[in-house]
């Protein structure tokens, strides 16, 4: 069976899938694969793994005729057309449950980095413009007390919700359908789409993207928000609508944003979002911890290898 990953493995991972099929990867850490190249790449293969930033669209997967799985390493799939892929009989698995905790407390060391201005505090100390000490210096947002809204109350979200407990935090959220079970379990209150923003002092999202979500936080929706609060993302960029925000953030209407997630990843480094003193950011690492990577990577070799073994895959999409 032939094995193509779109980027690096851990070589203990790999070593383990070349006992077992012919494997190859991209060789580069600092380049993702144009279209082409992936076309390319996948002619002959029999399984790939894939991450977010491959699209997997009808015309890339009529390039791999004798596909029969992809494996992605990742919980979204919105990169893949999964109903093109299964018309073609091919498999498609994700990553779901394993990156959770990390990705709530992402979230919340967001989430409390724009609380407590992180970034401008340590500015302050590194290039020496802590001078004295002064009663508001660096104020920041109280979050015990404080009311956390989260839009999409699904694994993560409820994961934030039970931090959010932690800080002594007033929870609703908001979701297509409502999570009975979750909210007396962890304490937290499903309110409608619209009063969410308008109650949150800190906004998280933490929805799927699919097509209909693209903007669902435009103009309008900041313009609900209370003007003192805090949007959080680590879901996808694409459900914000950056320029809106940039305005908002600008014009004294929010707060602080922070972002994990960008409508086109790798943001440009002019993206003017990244000219506010009032946004955090990171590189989409909602997942990364040493374990959890290694695990997301463990999972979608196992994933992998049971649908070319003709077993079903432990987390199948399809
Ligand atoms: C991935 C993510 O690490 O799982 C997801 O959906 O967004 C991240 O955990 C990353 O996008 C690689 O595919």
């Amino acid at each position: 069976m032939n094995v193509f990953a779109t980027r690096k493995l851990p070589q203990e991972v790999s070593d383990k899938l070349k006992q077992q099929v012919d494997y190859s990867e991209w060789h580069s850490e600092e380049q993702a694969m144009t279209k082409g190249e992936l076309m390319d790449a996948i002619k002959e293969a029999d399984g790939i793994i894939s991450v977010l930033s491959d699209q997997l669209d009808a015309e890339v997967l009529a390039s791999a005729p004798h596909l029969k799985v992809i494996s992605q390493l990742a919980v979204g799939i919105n990169n893949i057309d999964v109903k093109e892929a299964t018309t073609r009989g091919v498999r498609v698995t994700n990553t779901p449950d394993v990156l959770t905790n990390a990705t709530a407390d992402l979230t919340f060391a967001l989430l409390l980095a724009a609380a407590r201005k992180l970034s401008a505090a340590s500015a302050e100390v590194r290039e020496g413009n802590w001078k004295s000490w002064s009663l508001l210096q660096l104020a920041g947002k109280e979050l015990s007390g404080a009311t956390i809204g989260i839009l999409g109350f699904g694994r993560i979200g409820q994961a934030v919700a039970r931090r959010a407990k932690g800080f002594d935090m007033n929870v609703i959220y908001w979701n297509r359908s409502k999570k009975p079970e979750a909210e007396v379990e962890i304490g937290a209150t499903y309110q409608e789409f619209e009063d969410v923003l308008k109650q949150a002092d800190f906004l998280v999202i933490m929805l799927p993207f699919a097509p209909e979500l693209k903007y669902l936080i435009g103009e309008e929706e900041l313009a609900l928000m209370k003007s003192d609060a805090i949007l959080v993302n680590t879901a996808r960029g694409g459900l914000v609508d950056e320029a809106a925000l940039y305005e908002a953030l600008k014009n004294g209407k929010l707060a602080a944003a922070a972002l994990d997630v960008f409508e086109k990843e790798p943001v440009p480094t002019d993206h003017p979002l990244l000219t506010l003193p009032n946004v955090e950011v990171a590189p989409h690492i909602g997942s990364s911890t040493l374990a959890t990577r290694m695990e997301m990577a463990n999972l979608t070799v196992r994933n992998l290898l049971a649908v070319l073994d003709g077993k079903e895959p432990e987390t199948p999409v399809n």
